[in-house]
């Protein structure tokens, strides 16, 4: 009996968490909590330069950090009401479920068991990406097929990379013995000290970590992309307007760049003739903003302060000599695959 009542109690609890969140969230209120806070809680990492990394001052850049700054200029006006807050790997999900971050934007990948089975969603991607891995020049590797039995590899846990690792040794019939840490540092540190014959993480993620070691020039990636890493940010699942507002964030960020829309120009641009640029900056008369619960000024306040998505990549990733070719993440109209839905 008194199992029977706990189980009815057990779905009670559940149905009512279903009825309070499975609408689609539509009334739940991170726009609005973030409104009176008076900033957006950002989750980072401890820091990846190009991506989301602080300096001595204590200021973050970056990618990743470009998006968090967006929302803020989107909902409050002003690109730098962000609090930061940085997060291993491992702890990044959690602190999202908890509410101890709002938009976790630190080069997460999105895959399927994330989205679905913990509580997240994934808003869209802002670099695509894939795993490789770097060795010392000198150790000869050319290629992953030189691996033997007995590699041993280094990285971070709690990462699609630990399981992607995994999968690929196996399917090449290789033992390897992983070394893994939680923070980034400590795998840049083990590897840079000899403990490992080669360091594996998303591409963009060695790119910038080898800025950290003592001799970058001893070390190359190799030419192998072993998996998919579409990075992007993510949301707790069920606001779906705080998701829509993170998602447009970055599309129209994206998208300015397509019509060539930048900070440089907005305000002339302002005066465009061409409907779909009206609509990326907020002219007189479109709907945008008051779609999303937004003003009118919402996208031009991403575009004018914080420049477009060709501008962010320049800035953080391409002038800092981490990965001057864009590579995939180029429009599409460009050779790439950026293609974001329309703002309209
Ligand atoms: N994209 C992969 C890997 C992400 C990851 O955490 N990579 C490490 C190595 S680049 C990292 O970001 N370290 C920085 C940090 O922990 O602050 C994932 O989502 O699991």
């Amino acid at each position: 009996m008194k199992n029977l009542i706990k189980t009815i109690c057990g779905i009670s609890v559940f149905a009512f968490i279903l009825a309070s969140c499975g609408d689609g969230g539509k009334k739940a209120s991170t726009v609005d909590a973030t409104k009176k806070q008076g900033f957006v809680k950002c989750g980072v990492s401890q820091g990846l330069p190009g991506f989301s990394n602080a300096d001595e001052s204590g200021k973050w850049t970056g990618i990743d950090v470009d998006v968090c700054r967006a929302v803020a200029a989107a909902v409050l006006g002003d690109a730098n009401k962000v609090k930061y807050t940085p997060l291993s790997a491992k702890e990044r999900f959690t602190a999202l479920q908890a509410g101890e971050i709002d938009v976790l934007s630190r080069n997460t990948t999105w895959t399927l068991e994330r989205d679905a089975a913990i509580g997240l969603t994934f808003v869209g991607v802002n670099f695509y990406d894939g795993q490789g891995f770097m060795v010392r020049k000198a150790t000869g590797i050319k290629s992953v097929n030189d691996f033997k039995d007995g590699v041993k590899v280094c990285t971070n846990t709690g990462t699609t990379t630990e399981l992607n690792m995994a999968d690929f040794f196996k399917s090449k019939g290789v033992k390897y013995e992983p070394v893994v840490f939680e923070k980034a540092d400590e795998v840049v540190q083990a590897y840079d000290s000899g403990r490992c014959d080669t360091y594996t993480t998303d591409k963009s993620g060695l790119a910038a970590q080898r800025t950290k070691l003592t001799k970058p020039d001893d070390h190359v990636v190799l030419p192998e992309t072993i998996s998919k890493e579409p990075l992007g940010p993510v949301v707790r699942q069920g606001d779906a307007k705080w998701e829509d507002v993170v998602r447009w964030s970055l599309n129209v960020w994206i998208e300015a760049e397509e019509y060539g829309v930048n900070s440089g120009n907005i305000d002339s641009m302002k005066e465009s003739k061409n409907p779909a640029i009206q609509r990326i900056v907020g002219a007189e008369g479109t709907k945008n903003g008051e779609a999303l619960g937004l003003d009118q000024e919402w996208s031009y306040r991403i575009i004018k302060q914080i420049g477009n998505y060709g501008e962010s990549y320049k800035k953080n990733i391409a002038d800092t000599g981490i990965l001057p070719d864009r590579g995939p993440n180029n429009l599409w109209t460009k050779g790439g695959i950026l293609y974001v839905p329309p703002v309209r």
